[in-house]
């Protein structure tokens, strides 16, 4: 009786608040030991009626572009833009309605500094010049006939969970706090191959890279991260890049912050050093407690966030429950989330669902028997590299007060004992 053993022991739990062992998991081990949500009881109450309508008339025909169903017509992203201004803001991705790893194309998070262009591919060309032997001028038709690779990544802004910096907790939806993040499969042509053909000088160390947008976004890449897993990306989840994102191209650089990820990206000029735009220095700069700002702060540190349960989806009574939600890192592979339920006194190992990919998102997962006594939940993430994720008070504490970029610090649930969610600060 070796495997009701160890259900048992999982059963006893890995750690305060209820937190269950991540083998329970496994194996319908939850499920012999009949602790499953009340399904069985749910199937009944459908016998009675007649067939519903959609059994019994024939369906609606095809269509040319697949549209989510009508009954989760909801699900959207969440557009927030200063008034007069409608094309510069930001979007939001809803992952508290969403689950797996990949971010449907339709509800990536947006950030544009200056609208989505309408790009004419057959008039839009990347042009890469400066310290070069051969500039050289990229069309769309001619980017497709190169090697082309596909890698899932994530890409988060800097300031992606900046209203976890308030004072005051922001009471909002997982995504809507944390949704400046997604992750897709993206395919395009390795950038260090077109460098190479337009042939590098020996003093080039830098890159600037330009978008076509009314906006002119520019960031300095440096040149060892180009020549690394740069990537020019054509592709997301397996259809042309969406205008939101960057049509016809975009510069994917995994791992960083999503500022430097040039989208309708136009122009790469090789440079000796940095060219501090702008937008590298009036902003995406860190203001530290004594009065200097660290310039390009690019990798994006690792994080975790729970989706479910999170505020707007309330517990429905005590008894089991799973919980869910993402980790990543700029640096690598996520290696563990620990996840608490007792507000930080005491954490358990959660479940990593494969395949755990570096700088993508990977979804976790902890069984928890929720008594229905107040709850507190917490998740922390340690990647590959050994980083692991901070309190929300040491990461403030490493900055300059009102500092809100690369926020992240552990997110803390509150769960009352009518089931009700809130984001507090533990
Ligand atoms: N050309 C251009 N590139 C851009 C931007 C922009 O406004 N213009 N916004 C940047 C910012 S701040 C972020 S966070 C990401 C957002 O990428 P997404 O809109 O595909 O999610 O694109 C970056 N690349
Ligand atoms: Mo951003």
């Amino acid at each position: 009786m070796g495997g009701r053993r160890r259900i048992d022991d999982a059963l006893d739990g890995a750690a305060g608040g209820g937190l269950l062992d991540r083998r329970a998991l496994l194996g319908g081990g939850l499920l012999s030991a009949g602790l499953a949500a009340a399904g069985a009881q749910a199937a009944e109450t459908g016998e009675t009626g007649a067939l519903p309508p959609w059994t019994t008339t024939p369906g609606r025909p095809m269509s040319g572009y697949g549209q989510p169903s009508r009954a989760v017509a909801a699900v959207k992203r969440l557009v927030v833009a200063p008034p007069g201004r409608p094309g510069t803001g930001a979007s939001r991705t809803p992952h508290q309605s969403l689950e797996g790893t990949i971010t449907p194309n339709g509800l990536h998070f947006e950030r544009h500094h200056n609208g989505v262009p309408d790009i004419d591919p057959a008039r839009h060309e990347l042009l890469i010049h400066g310290l070069v032997r051969r500039p050289i001028a990229l069309s769309l038709d001619r980017l497709l006939r190169y090697p082309m690779e596909t890698h899932v990544r994530f890409i988060e802004c800097s300031g992606n969970s900046r209203d976890l910096t308030a004072d005051k907790p922001v009471q909002a939806a997982a995504g809507s706090l944390n949704g400046l993040m997604s992750c897709s499969e993206w395919t395009g042509v390795r950038l260090a191959l077109l460098l190479d053909e337009a042939g590098v000088e020996p003093g080039a160390r830098w890159l600037l890279a330009e978008g076509a947008d009314a906006a002119s976004l520019s960031r300095s890449v440096p040149l060892a991260k180009a020549m690394d897993d740069a990537v020019v990306a054509l592709f997301q989840n397996g259809e042309p890049i969406r205008p939101e994102q960057g049509f016809p191209m975009r510069l994917l650089l995994p791992g960083y912050e999503g500022n430097i990820n040039i989208k309708w990206l136009h122009r790469l000029k090789l440079t000796r050093g940095p060219t501090y735009t702008r937008d590298e220095t009036s902003k995406y700069s860190d203001l530290l407690p004594d009065d200097r700002a660290e310039l390009f702060p690019l990798e994006m540190a690792v994080k975790s966030i729970i989706t479910r349960p999170s505020f707007g989806l309330d517990m429905a009574g005590p008894g089991l429950y799973e919980i869910s939600g993402l980790a990543w890192s700029g640096q690598g592979r996520v290696a563990r989330v620990e996840v608490s339920a007792d507000g930080g006194r005491s954490w358990a190992e959660a479940a990593l669902t494969g395949p755990v990919l570096p700088k993508a998102l990977t979804r976790f997962r902890a069984p928890w028997r929720w008594d229905g006594a107040p709850a507190v939940l917490m998740s922390r993430a340690t990647d590959e590299g050994g980083q692991r994720q901070p309190s929300r008070s040491a990461w403030l504490a490493k900055y300059a007060p009102g500092q809100g970029y690369h926020f992240n610090g552990v997110q803390s649930w509150a769960v009352d004992a009518a089931g009700r969610v809130s984001n507090i600060h533990a």
